[in-house]
């Protein structure tokens, strides 16, 4: 309803200006004056000229007051590739933006109308048409070359690491469900069919393979610094998009597709802190913390498909530890999905395997399908 007034009202407010404007025509008609095109005409061409200029000192103004608060550094390596062609192409694109901007504004001004001036006619010009096709053409051919350099760098199969990380993430409204593969580095087999999809056991997991045995959930995704990861993606009920923006990551989770994403972190969860310690912005105190923002700093995983209505609230924290003994240590204290099934039980039954889905302990889904998984696994 606020939004409807709102709009009402802008749209009331331009129809009597113009309004206004139409009503002096006609009085300066009336009064038997006629329009002063000349001097209007003018006038239009200062506030274009105003315009632009403004509008040129406002974009610096604005690159000066956000530029410190935008994403840090690149993360990971690949990360650094895609940012110096987001740097170059920002390069050219604004040399050009400038000068057409200008020129467009500045010819309004400079030939507006008047009496004296009668407008010259100029066809065409084949020279300067080559030009402005040719110089285009080769930088843009140049970007699109640097651009599927890197992309044929990013996407190289051959070249990934055979003892990558491998983590799967599987999406859904409105939670990331993590699972790694435990200390054998196996997932357990996934069987997408109705007998082995169930409200516990979302992901369809075959409990009677023993690599399923050490799977565990995380409610926070680990990677290690300079080791390879290749991230598992999936979704179980819409379009969702795996978006780690600190190591420029992003890859659509699309139900019914898997697709991945191969990377390697850089640097730390605490090399990271190390960094944005040395950058103005990063000193000043969060006022929802107290603290310097960049003691609080989290690398995050964050959802980039409008999703639906909680789409916001899909978030994990990321953390990269510093090697291999650190994420063993972690590994460690982490609880398989699996719980054995109870020996009078249906132990080749496996859809009866008492896995839930709840990655998060502070889920609503947890409240439903009962305890967390670490509470199971206990008893
Ligand atoms: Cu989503």
């Amino acid at each position: 309803m606020l939004a409807f007034v709102t709009f009402a009202l802008i749209v009331l407010f331009f129809t009597v200006l113009v309004l206004i404007g139409k009503t002096n025509e006609l009085s300066e008609d009336i009064a038997g004056k006629g329009m002063n095109y000349d001097a209007k005409s003018k006038w239009n061409g200062y506030m274009l000229l105003g315009f632009v200029i403004a509008f040129f000192i406002s974009i610096v103004y604005q690159v000066k007051l956000l530029a410190p608060i935008m994403i840090p550094k690149s993360a990971s390596y690949h990360g650094e590739k895609t940012d110096n062609l987001f740097y170059v192409t920002l390069f050219f694109m604004t040399i050009v933006f400038i000068l057409t901007q200008f020129a467009l504004f500045y010819f309004a001004y400079r030939y507006n109308q008047s009496k004296n001036k009668k407008a010259y006619f100029y066809s065409h010009n084949n020279k300067l048409e080559v030009i402005w096709t040719v110089i285009p053409a080769i930088v843009l051919a140049v970007l699109v070359v640097m651009g599927m350099r890197v992309w044929f760098q990013i996407f190289d199969v051959e070249s990934r690491d055979k003892n990558a990380l491998v983590v799967e993430v599987t999406a859904k409204q409105f939670q990331w469900m993590a699972r790694y593969p435990g200390a054998d580095g196996k997932f357990g087999h996934r069987i997408l069919d109705t007998a082995h999809i169930t409200p516990t056991n979302e992901l369809g997991i075959d409990w009677t393979d023993p690599n399923s045995h050490d799977d565990f959930w995380s409610d926070k995704l680990v990677f290690i610094k300079g080791k390879p990861v290749l991230v598992k993606l999936g979704a179980l009920d819409v379009i969702h998009s795996f978006y780690l923006p600190h190591f420029r990551v992003k890859m659509d989770c699309v139900p019914g597709i898997p697709t991945q994403f191969y990377f390697t972190p850089k640097y730390t969860t605490e090399e990271m802190r190390d960094y944005l310690k040395t950058l103005p912005w990063w000193n000043t105190i969060n006022p929802e913390t107290g603290e310097p923002r960049w003691k609080t700093f989290k690398y995050e995983l964050a959802c980039t498909e409008i999703c639906g209505r909680s789409h916001y609230g899909m978030q994990k924290e990321v953390v990269v530890v510093k090697d291999q003994a650190e994420y063993d240590e972690w590994m460690k204290k982490q609880s398989p999905i699996y719980v054995a099934p109870k020996a009078e039980g249906t132990a080749t039954d496996s859809t009866a395997a008492p896995a839930t889905a709840a990655t998060d302990s502070t889920s609503k889904e947890t409240a439903k399908t009962g305890k967390p998984v670490a509470e199971l696994v206990k008893k």
